[in-house]
């Protein structure tokens, strides 16, 4: 989850341009938690912080600086600083690089022990759909690959679409994930559920069966692949969350604020420098419009199925809308089926999802994200977004787990949405 942006239509305030180079491991840089009370303390906060090299990974209400990454020689200056303004502050990670390296290499220690399988560590672009074709050689009466577009850095846009008849022009349930390039837990999810959804059908398992007799499942682990691979070069690339167009002297637009439904709106940005800057239009982003048009392409088969876009990090199961607090007049049946799935979670692992639209369960108003769009202008009832594991606490650290939580979130999220889609009418 975005950390806290209650207020974002300020965020436009927020110029917190940060020159933090790109290769910069971070060794021995702190994570501070601020809580900044006043505007007056959040603009001495932000003249201070934009005087320095420091990573500036999310914002919070009213634009103001909430997760600082700080180097070593800057930590006393910082606190002392934070001291005579009575900004309160908490230090979440003493060593943000020592941590990210022992992520990294837990990270290869599972691709090693699985076989470089994509569901079971958090693998590149290239390997994923890799791994995509490999599936779709192996299984070809049951899965194919698609190319949908181009990324703005040129990578494929590729979609895993699995049907044990083509020609029905059955339903289609369409599930993406890496909108936001730092939310790995996602399409590492996404390739778990891949991978025990082939396998279940082929070993003949009856709800697998019943569910693809009914529908076409079409899975995008990767839609934004550009700031996904970018996500991977260092540890001060490891929270980006935008594409990677550039803009003037910055890079990306939020492709979760670029759709076109309230564009522009409540909870973005008009400074490419945000990290919820909207872009200059719709469907700004290559990869937001190839979505877009191949969705319309299934329009009629979406409407009668569901589109789930896979976030992370804070545990809720989120229904529309995500860009405003007026309850839409489906808003019980939104939570009937939003419930199924926390149920189906809960049953799982024993956590606990919130069910409901963002703004009404302690979120944000954000316009311009996919399943607004694909609910409100594509017309599919059935649209959502979960924010999958940890629970919410505010730290960068939710965005980087262990691998082993892969095949933890894996069951748990698969069961949902077998819940979910059996949930529908
Ligand atoms: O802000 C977002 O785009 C999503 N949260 S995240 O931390 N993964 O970035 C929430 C999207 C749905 N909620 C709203 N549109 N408010
Ligand atoms: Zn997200």
């Amino acid at each position: 989850m975005r950390l806290l942006a209650l207020f974002v239509s300020c965020l436009q305030l927020a110029l917190l341009a940060s020159a933090v180079k790109e290769d910069e491991e971070l060794f021995g840089w702190q994570e501070f938690h601020l809580t900044i009370e006043n505007a007056q303390a959040a603009a001495a906060v932000r003249f201070y912080i934009n005087s320095r090299d420091f990573l500036v990974a999310n914002e919070n209400n009213m634009g103001y600086a909430e997760s600082v990454v700080v180097p070593p020689q800057e930590v006393i200056g910082f606190i002392s600083f934070l001291s005579g303004q009575s900004v309160k502050f908490e230090i979440l990670e003493k060593d943000v690089g020592g941590m990210l390296l022992r992520a990294r290499l837990d990270n290869k220690l599972s691709a090693r022990a699985f076989n470089n399988d994509p569901s079971t560590y958090f693998a590149q672009t290239p390997d994923i759909y890799a791994w995509l074709r490999s599936i779709a050689s192996a299984n070809s009466a049951l899965a194919t690959v698609r190319n949908i577009g181009t990324s703005y850095e040129g990578r494929q846009l590729l979609v895993l679409e699995v049907s044990n008849n083509r020609a029905a022009n059955k339903p289609v349930i369409f599930i993406d994930a890496a909108i936001h390039a730092r939310e790995w837990l996602a399409p590492a999810t996404l390739n778990y559920i891949i991978k025990e959804f082939i396998n279940d059908y082929k070993a003949g398992n009856a709800e697998i069966k019943q569910l693809l007799d009914k529908y076409d499942w079409h899975f995008m682990p990767v839609l934004n692949p550009d700031g996904y691979d970018y996500t991977f070069r260092s540890s001060s690339t490891r929270y980006w969350r935008k594409t990677r167009k550039p803009y003037g002297a910055y890079y990306g637009a939020d492709p979760n604020r670029n759709f076109d439904y309230l564009f522009g709106g409540a909870g973005t940005s008009n400074n490419p420098s945000s990290d919820v800057y909207h872009g200059p239009n719709a469907f700004s982003e290559p990869e937001t419009k190839a979505l877009s048009v191949y969705l319309t392409s299934i329009q009629s088969r979406l409407q009668r199925g569901m589109y789930i876009s896979f976030h992370t990090y804070g545990q809720w199961w989120l229904t529309p809308p995500g860009g405003s607090r007026v309850l839409p007049p489906d808003h019980s049946e939104m939570l009937r089926v939003g419930n199924i799935a926390a149920a189906a979670i809960k049953a799982e692992s024993g956590l606990d999802f919130r069910v409901g639209q963002p703004a009404n369960v302690g979120l944000y108003e954000a316009t311009g994200g996919s399943y607004d769009w694909v609910k409100y202008r594509a017309g599919v009832k059935y649209a959502f977004t979960p924010e999958l594991r940890p629970f919410y606490n505010g730290s960068l650290s939710g965005f980087s787990p262990s691998a082993s939580e892969i095949p933890k979130s894996g069951r748990e999220i698969y069961r949902a949405v077998k819940a979910v889609a059996r949930a529908l009418p």
